[in-house]
C-alpha cells in the first residue's frame, strides 16, 4: 500500500507552502500512515488545486475530502475524544480558517510587494528567465480575480487587517492556555489550526496579521509544539 501525497514545497518555515497541504500532511501523520511526497502532480490536479493523494489508486482531492477518505478506509477517528459540541466547534474553527483567513494570507502573501519578492515569487525561480517575469504576471493577475470574486480583495488593506487580527484573536482565546484546540489531545481540526497559524507566522507574509498573531504566545507555542510533534525536521522562520 502506498499513499502519494500531491504537494507544492516547503517555504519559509513551513513543511509546504499550501495550508492545505500541510494540513493533509498532519492528518497522514496523526493516522500514522506513511505516504511519499511528489511534487510534480499539480498539472494533473482532479480539481485544479493542491493537495490530492494517491491511495493504492483512489484519487482523492482536497484537505477535507482526503480527511472524510482516511476515515472511512482506515478507520481513523481524528475526534473521537470530543463531545459533539467540540466537534461542531472545530468544524466551524476549520471553515473560518479555509473560507476567511485563507484568502487574507493569500493577498498578504502575493498582493504585497515585498511579501511577493519574499515569498511566492520564488515559487518560479525554475521556470525559464525569459518566460519568467510574464508567468509571475499572469499568475498574480489570476489570483487578484480570485481574489476579487471570492470578494476579500474589494476591501482596502486596512480593513483586510482588520479581519486577519479578528480571526487570529478568535483562535488565540480558543486555545487559551491548552495544549491543543480542545485540551491535551490533538483533534482533527488542530490539522487546520496548525496549518494556517504557522502560515500566518511565516515572514512570507509580514504584516499586521502576523504581527497579531507574533504579539500572542501561546498562538507562536502551539505551532512550535505541532511542528516539533510532526515536523521536527523543519526550522521554523
Ligand atoms: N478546498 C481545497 C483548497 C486547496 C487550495 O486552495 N489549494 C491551493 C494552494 S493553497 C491551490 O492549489 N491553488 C492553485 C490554483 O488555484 O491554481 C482543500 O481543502 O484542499
Amino acid at each position: 500500500m502506498t499513499i502519494t501525497l500531491y504537494c507544492f514545497r516547503p517555504a519559509a518555515g513551513l513543511p509546504d507552502a499550501s495550508p492545505f497541504v500541510t494540513k493533509a500532511m498532519v492528518l497522514l501523520k496523526m493516522a500514522g500512515l506513511d505516504y511519499v511526497e511528489d511534487r510534480s502532480g499539480f498539472s494533473k490536479a482532479p480539481k485544479g488545486k493542491q493537495p490530492y493523494i494517491n491511495d493504492d489508486g483512489d484519487i482523492v482531492a482536497d484537505s477535507t475530502f482526503i480527511r472524510f477518505h482516511l476515515e472511512r478506509k482506515y478507520g481513523t477517528d481524528f475526534d473521537a475524544h470530543l463531545s459533539d459540541e467540540q466537534k461542531a466547534v472545530g468544524w466551524c474553527v476549520e471553515k473560518m480558517c479555509e473560507e476567511h483567513l485563507y484568502w487574507i494570507i493569500v493577498r498578504m502573501r502575493w498582493m504585497d510587494d515585498a511579501n511577493f519578492e519574499r515569498g511566492p515569487a520564488r515559487f518560479f525561480d525554475s521556470a525559464p528567465t525569459i518566460v519568467r517575469p510574464l508567468a509571475k504576471w499572469f499568475i498574480r493577475r489570476r489570483i487578484a480575480k480570485s481574489l476579487w470574486a471570492q470578494g476579500m480583495g474589494r476591501h482596502s488593506a486596512s480593513e483586510i487587517d482588520a479581519l486577519g487580527i479578528r480571526d487570529i484573536e478568535a483562535l488565540a482565546t480558543l486555545i487559551g492556555d491548552k495544549p491543543y484546540l480542545f485540551g491535551d489531545m490533538p483533534c482533527g481540526a488542530d490539522a487546520t489550526v496548525f496549518a494556517f497559524v504557522a502560515s500566518a507566522l511565516s515572514p512570507m507574509g509580514e504584516s499586521a496579521v502576523r504581527d497579531a498573531a507574533l504579539a500572542n504566545a501561546n498562538l507562536v507555542a502551539y505551532r512550535d509544539r505541532i511542528m516539533q510533534a510532526y515536523f521536527p525536521e523543519t526550522e521554523t522562520a
